[in-house]
């Protein structure tokens, strides 16, 4: 090997930036918005794939950007109202299956920023599986992205909750 392919290979193995997946977790396409009603709060979304044959559970969520960092969802209230609240139990990720975080649904909820979040900037979010254990993940600032499209994907995901036959493989 010569002199220039080994100095290569050993920049190679420096970078660290490397994409955001571990133990057949993959993060598809997250971005993170503040909340528009409330700047001193933002959320983050993506698409969770689970490419292990072992059932996952997203559990937690920890970030600097934020005092508070909680998994919410949306529910709608006797109202019609919607309303957010904890998730305390996590996300269900299916084996050799996915869940999206998307706008109108599930999300990471980041309470109290410790600094707006300015369009184009970046966010290290580590989330934490029961399985597949902790992950960082660097998540860009995204305030222009369209939210019909996001909303249409991610009711796409929502009809797969059949929970009660689970596959015992
Ligand atoms: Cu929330």
């Amino acid at each position: 090997m010569s002199f220039k392919s080994t100095l290569l290979a050993g920049v190679a193995a420096l970078s660290f930036a490397l994409p955001a997946f571990a133990d057949g977790i993959m993060i598809h396409d997250p971005y993170a918005r503040a909340s528009a009603m409330m700047s001193q709060s933002g959320a983050a979304f993506m698409e969770i794939m689970n490419q292990t044959d072992t059932d996952d559970r997203l559990i937690a969520a920890r970030s600097d950007v934020a005092q508070r960092v909680e998994l919410h969802t949306h529910l709608e209230d006797d109202n019609g109202v919607m309303r957010m609240v904890e998730v305390e139990e996590g996300f269900a990720i299916p084996a050799g299956g996915s869940h999206a975080l998307a706008r109108g649904g599930d999300h990471v909820m980041f309470l109290g920023l410790n600094q707006p979040f300015e369009h184009g900037d970046e966010i290290e979010v580590t989330l934490v599986f029961e399985q597949a254990g902790e992950m960082t993940v660097t998540i860009p600032i995204d305030l222009e992205r369209n939210p019909m499209r996001q909303q249409m994907q991610g009711h796409g995901q929502m009809n797969h909750g059949n929970m009660g036959n689970a596959a015992s493989d």
